[in-house]
């Protein structure tokens, strides 16, 4: 079968699984929230990125419901999570540009949140930096809908989106995550430390919180305090995690 049948296949029959990758705050060391990964296990093939699927579900349309999936289990599995007693953290899901074309963002978010009973305040979407550089007016709409439910709005991927500085100062954002391609060569690449330090100091000038993605080394942590980068994620802190084991470390903490 070809992958797009089989995904609506796996989809159908919830063979796919959310993985969680803690997010740390700089200053304390504490886990603050965690990102949800999407991971497929094919029976035949083995583990499929979703690097590799979700361009098939972006092209086939198929991301709308997979996306509707992925964001009523987080937040099933967020509120499972404070049920059980373990701390409110964040809780960040990816959303791909396609799904504000094709879908009622605003809609499926809301009942989610609704059927789910997790609180708004601790979801977070992630918005690609590429995603807000196209049809402004559109974007911005939805983007205030979302703010209007009361939860955050991450953008990933910062700075390889070339989204000008006009329309981010417009849209309701609360987090920038810088990305991992100007992490991984720190100390080593000066410009992508300038680059770094500049977009921690431009967030914190338009009140941003900003967070670093790629974290592996203690060389680029130390950078990163330095600079006052609020939180971070990245192999150092923790790779993604089924969602128990997730829940085993947060309780540790607690
Ligand atoms: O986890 P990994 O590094 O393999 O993810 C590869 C890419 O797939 C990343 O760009 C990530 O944002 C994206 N991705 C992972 N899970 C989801 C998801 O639930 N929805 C969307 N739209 N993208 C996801
Ligand atoms: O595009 P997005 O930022 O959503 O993608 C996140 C991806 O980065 C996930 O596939 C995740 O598995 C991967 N990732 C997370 N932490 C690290 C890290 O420290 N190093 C590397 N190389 N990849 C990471
Ligand atoms: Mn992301
Ligand atoms: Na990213």
């Amino acid at each position: 079968l070809e992958l797009e049948s089989r995904l609506r296949q796996a989809l159908a029959q919830e063979q796919l699984q959310l993985h969680y990758q803690p997010q740390a705050d700089i200053a304390t060391g504490r886990i603050i929230g965690a990102e949800a990964l999407l991971r497929w296990n094919d029976p035949q093939e083995g583990a499929i990125s979703p690097a590799r699927f979700i361009p098939v579900a972006e092209s086939s349309g198929l991301i709308g419901p997979l996306g509707e999936w992925v964001l009523r289990q987080v937040c099933q599995q967020g509120q499972r999570w404070l049920d059980a007693g373990l701390p409110a953290i964040t809780l960040a899901v990816n959303v791909s540009p396609r799904q504000f074309q094709l879908t009622d963002l605003v809609a499926s978010t809301r009942t989610a949140l609704a059927e789910t009973g997790f609180p708004a305040s601790q979801l977070e979407l992630e918005i690609t930096e590429s995603a807000l550089a196209e049809r402004f007016e559109e974007v911005l709409k939805v983007l205030e809908g979302l703010q209007g439910l009361g939860l955050h709005l991450a953008v990933d991927d910062f700075g390889t989106g070339y989204s000008s500085l006009a329309h981010l100062k417009r849209f309701p954002i609360d987090v920038l995550k810088i990305d991992q391609s100007f992490i991984r060569d720190i100390p080593h690449h000066c410009d992508d430390m300038a680059i770094s330090a500049a977009i921690i100091a431009m967030g914190h000038s338009m009140a941003l919180k900003v967070l670093a993605e790629g974290v592996e080394t203690q060389e680029q942590l130390a950078f990163l305090v330095e600079r006052g980068c609020d939180s971070y994620q990245g192999y150092l802190l923790s790779r993604p995690l089924p969602a128990a084991d997730f829940a085993l470390l947060l309780q540790k903490q607690a």
